[in-house]
């Protein structure tokens, strides 16, 4: 069957203007932690419950519904509709609390054109909270919901929000059902409809309720949100890649290139890569055709990984965990000279910001990418907020492989980024991400950085299995996927609980030492390395105690101007437990004179020259 795109990314200005704010933003300081609030419990037994109602897109269903379509007595009336394309209009369903059945949980309700198919649902009458009885004349309401939800198959992959059912099968092994097919719908009486109704509608900003006593502190204008997480698809295919693996092969091999090659796999090992480095030092370049296959190479590596990965450090090995990099190739190749080349001995989990403001961020992030070909099990990556398409159009990293490449090669690297993991467990101890812990659920927000409210709120944990399950072939987006931002974005603060953070125009929050201690204790994890935030040594223990939340950073002199000291931090297995971090610190090396910045929107050296000064 043909896969149509859906509708497309949201990239809602928001989050450019949110980027743009950050952008000022070295360090965040908090306010010494006041007198804190007991740790909340964590009800393990509800999470497991709520983990699986969810609805077809993978959202939380909220107050999940019971219903029965095969009761005739429940049911008012009926409904035959006659689909004739994908997709069908209906946005999910939601089973019933028996986990049988399907309700029409969100719909498109209205037609935006004639014929457009994704107001099927709408012109043939359908409406929320009716339940599928029949498809293709077959009685299917007493099935299981995932069997139901094969046959429909109301989904459309596109690149960044791969969406209705991307996971979930049922038993029976449904395949999806042939157009047009004819879907029979049950109406419910008025009894079963006022039971269903209010639900369903939780992707608007709500007006927290101030009876709640978890709200009663909170600012008037506070809203609230679900938290949803999108689930993964069972595999990702993008068309970009696709399309350039023909356009590379055709490449002629450059002709009398004088400096770095790329060759394959099998070229890489300590000597070229070194070598490469070296070259790029120089200010030498990869081939074009080289720099398309070293980046499709590595894109087909991570595009097998998972949301959450895994690193495993034997006995009397180390793993080193580097921080943000943004491109200072000097300070780069300094760092390695200390901390050594990534090995069986020494793996390396790179925890993102590898790219933009320092205008090597080509030559960095070809040597992670080098890295982790070479070393596939042994060289990681995760994502950070500036491994993102609005920041690297802004901040550098697109104007500078325009510059130095071609630009088509950023598409490319956009789906290389989507591909990339957003964090990773070392040895089922440590939790390596970029920004931090998952957001409060529900998702409140206010407006302001008022560290002094703060919301105690998250009753039910995410656990790393609902992570590695998660949808990250996307763009980060608050609406689309908030664990995403949350993991890419979040900062740590001093005093317990929620607050919202200063690094975006809202979305983003501040969590404290308790939302830090209840993840890690829940998911059997004793330490957090993150980075994101510029530390005058090059880490910081923003967290203290028995689950110590560590920030390493490795940009020294971030920008050309923090003057901070730079670090990475290396932990090693001594046959009991993961020991350490001890940091490896280092400051900033010199480099020829290109500025921080060249390459960002308004540079010296953006491809479409400067107008206004670089941020
Ligand atoms: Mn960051």
């Amino acid at each position: 069957m043909a896969r149509t795109i859906r509708r497309p990314a949201l990239l809602p200005t928001a989050v450019a203007l949110c980027a743009l704010a950050a952008c000022g933003r070295l360090a965040l300081s908090f306010i010494p932690a006041s007198p804190m609030r007991s740790a909340q419990t964590v009800r393990r037994s509800s999470v497991a419950r709520a983990a699986s109602m969810r609805d077809s897109e993978g959202n939380k269903v909220r107050e999940p519904k019971t219903f029965d379509a095969s009761d005739a007595s429940s049911i008012s009336n009926s409904l035959t509709v006659e689909y004739k394309k994908r997709p069908f209009g209906v946005l999910s369903y939601a089973p019933s609390t028996s986990g049988k059945g399907a309700m029409i949980w969100k719909m498109l309700e209205e037609s935006r054109y004639p014929g457009d198919p994704q107001g099927q649902a709408f012109v043939g009458g359908a409406k929320q909270f009716m339940a599928i009885k029949k498809v293709a004349g077959v009685d299917v309401s007493a099935w299981d919901f995932w069997d139901i939800m094969d046959l429909l198959d109301d989904k459309i992959l596109d690149n960044s929000a791969g969406n209705f059912q991307s996971s979930g099968s049922g038993s029976m092994g449904n395949k999806p059902t042939e157009l047009p097919v004819s879907i029979e719908y049950a109406e419910f009486t008025q009894t079963a409809v006022d039971a269903a109704a209010g639900v369903g509608a939780g992707s608007m900003d709500e007006t927290v309720d101030r009876s709640d006593k978890r709200f009663k502190d909170l600012p008037r204008d506070a809203t609230v949100k679900e938290y949803k997480i999108p689930v993964a698809p069972p595999s990702y295919t993008s068309q970009v890649v696709e399309t350039l693996r023909g356009t590379v092969a055709s490449m002629p091999e450059p002709a009398g290139h004088n400096g770095p090659r790329y060759a394959g796999k099998a070229s890489l090992n300590e000597a070229s890569i070194r070598a490469m480095l070296q070259s790029f030092k120089n200010g030498q370049l990869l081939p074009m055709k080289d720099a398309y296959q070293l980046a499709i190479d590595a894109y087909d590596i991570l595009v097998k990984e998972k949301t959450l990965g895994r690193v495993n450090v034997p006995v009397g090995k180390k793993v080193t965990v580097v921080g943000d990099i943004h491109g200072q190739l000097y300070d780069f190749d300094h760092m390695l000279s200390l901390a050594g080349f990534p090995s069986p001995d020494n793996q390396f989990l790179f925890n993102g910001d590898f790219v933009d403001r320092g205008p090597w961020s080509a030559e960095v992030i070809f040597t992670i990418l080098a890295f982790k070909v070479w070393q596939p099990n042994g060289v990681y990556m995760n994502r950070g907020n500036h491994e993102a398409e609005m920041a690297n159009h802004f901040y550098g990293f697109f104007g500078e492989i325009e510059a130095k490449y071609e630009k088509r090669m950023t598409d490319l690297f956009a789906e290389i980024f989507r591909a990339t993991p957003l964090c990773h467990v070392i040895n089922n101890e440590v939790f390596v991400v970029h920004g931090g812990i998952p957001g409060p659920d529900p998702r409140v927000w206010w407006k302001g950085m008022d560290n002094q409210i703060s919301f105690d709120g998250r009753q039910i944990q995410i656990s790393l299995a609902e992570i590695e399950n998660s949808n990250r072939f996307m763009e980060p987006n608050p609406d689309e996927n908030p664990l995403m931002v949350d993991l890419l974005w979040s900062d740590p603060k001093g005093k317990d609980g929620y607050g919202p953070s200063g690094r975006m125009s809202s979305g983003i929050y501040l969590f404290g030492p308790d939302v830090s201690r209840n993840f890690m204790q829940f998911n059997g994890l004793r330490m957090t390395l993150r980075s994101h935030e510029v530390k005058a040594q090059g880490y910081r223990y923003d967290h203290d105690g028995e689950f110590p939340l560590i920030t390493v950073f490795s940009a020294p002199n971030y920008v050309d101007k923090a003057g901070n000291m730079a670090s990475v931090a290396v932990l090693t297995n001594d046959g009991s437990k993961m020991t350490g971090p001890e940091f490896v610190q280092y400051s900033a090396q010199p480099h020829p004179d290109v500025p921080s910045g060249a390459y960002a929107v308004g540079g010296p050296l953006h491809p479409e020259g400067s107008g206004v000064p670089a941020r």
